[in-house]
């Protein structure tokens, strides 16, 4: 039976935001991905109103907009709130009204899936208060679709399970072979027994993903399994790129086959501890990112080039490029190191400080009171 929440009674999410171990632009083509949720994140307090009206306070501002707000009505900083209300309520959920407050200890458009954490974390809460009973996949595809139909960002599917689904000490492995039914599997990370750490470091240049190179991406991506008469690209083999004529079609596809061949190699070193083939697995998965996918950029370039001089194992660009956020894993003893390198590169070239941190996978959203 359906049920309106009590008005006045608050209740608060955690809800992490992520990091993709390896897996890059995959999850779209019918690939594995091996995403960690991770130690920052959003705290959503909602409580609901019953007059029809949202109201959303975060870092100072406010916003208010109806529950019936619709695609193209909203375009400030409360876009992606205005979003998940819209998406929450095409899936049947009752939203009667809400006041919604969002702390945040995630740098936004950093590629740590802030939108994502905020989209799922609303959805869930409003499907919480309503009694609905929406399953986590349910809540994962109205955070797409947040994104997809009403941002304009035509995402995949990974960050919404990975925030949603992520579990403490683990990576999540997500299949997305049957698109329908994604098969999610926890493989234990436990790199921090072994000395190492997983460094974020923020570029500080702001990735968006409506801005229409991602989804020339996916284009590109099902041109190529179409040319190859495959449903997915996911499914192409290695001698795929021979068969291709364009040039840029065999570039992607390379990164596909490549890429999906580093996420087998990467769940199997951390379940032996192959630490430095790991390592070489993340490096290896930037160059393709940076050469066949061509979704790096000179900061993320950078980034990575000087965690390998700091002595990281490996390091990447993490999530959908242009900007954000590289990873790299490294023995704890060099985060410093990382940082005073990275930060003097940054300064010989007048780019603005990026932020290091180091992140733990910790568990998907969860309701704290
Ligand atoms: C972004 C998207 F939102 C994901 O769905 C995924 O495609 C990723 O880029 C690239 O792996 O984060």
């Amino acid at each position: 039976m359906r049920r309106l929440g009590t008005v006045n009674e608050v209740r608060e999410w955690t809800v992490p935001g992520r990091v993709n171990l390896i897996g890059e632009h995959l999850d779209y083509n019918g690939g594995a991905v091996l995403p960690i949720a991770i130690d920052r994140g959003l705290l959503i307090k909602v409580r609901m109103r019953d007059d029809g009206a949202v109201n959303v306070w975060s870092g100072g501002r406010k916003a208010s907009f109806g529950v019936d707000i619709a695609p193209g009505e909203v375009d400030d900083w409360a876009l992606y709130t205005a979003a998940a209300v819209w998406a929450t309520r095409e899936a049947e959920v009752p939203v009667p009204g809400a006041d919604i407050v969002i702390e945040s200890t995630l740098p936004t458009g950093a590629g740590l899936s802030s939108s994502a954490a905020l989209t799922c974390g609303l959805a869930t809460a409003l499907d919480d208060f309503a009694g609905t009973g929406l399953s986590r996949l349910d809540l994962a595809r109205i955070g797409q679709r947040a994104e997809s139909d009403f941002v304009g960002a035509p995402v995949g599917l990974m960050d919404q399970l990975a925030v949603l689904c992520g579990e403490a000490g683990h990576a999540l492995h997500i299949d997305f072979a049957d698109d329908d039914a994604p098969a999610l599997a926890s493989v234990p990370a436990p790199w921090s027994d072994h000395g190492l750490v997983l460094a974020v470091i923020d570029t500080g240049i702001t990735h968006a993903l409506a801005s229409g190179e991602y989804a020339a991406r996916r284009r590109e991506c099902d041109e190529a399994a179409s040319q190859l008469g495959l449903s997915a690209l996911a499914r192409a083999q290695v001698d795929a790129v021979l068969r291709l004529d364009d040039d840029t079609l065999k570039r992607r596809t390379r990164h596909v086959v490549t890429e999906s061949a580093r996420v087998r190699g990467t769940v199997k070193a951390l379940g032996s501890g192959e630490w430095k083939q790991l390592g070489a697995m993340l490096s290896s998965s930037h160059e393709s990112l940076r050469d066949d996918f061509e979704v790096s950029c000179p900061e993320l370039d950078v980034a990575v080039e000087e965690a390998i001089e700091a002595g990281a194992l490996g390091a990447r660009m993490t999530g959908g490029g242009f900007g954000g956020s590289a990873i790299a894993l490294l023995p704890s003893g060099e985060v410093e190191n990382l940082r005073s390198r990275v930060e003097a590169q940054y300064t010989r070239r007048d780019w603005k400080p990026p932020q290091v941190f180091t992140a733990s996978p910790v568990d998907g959203a969860s309701r704290r009171t």
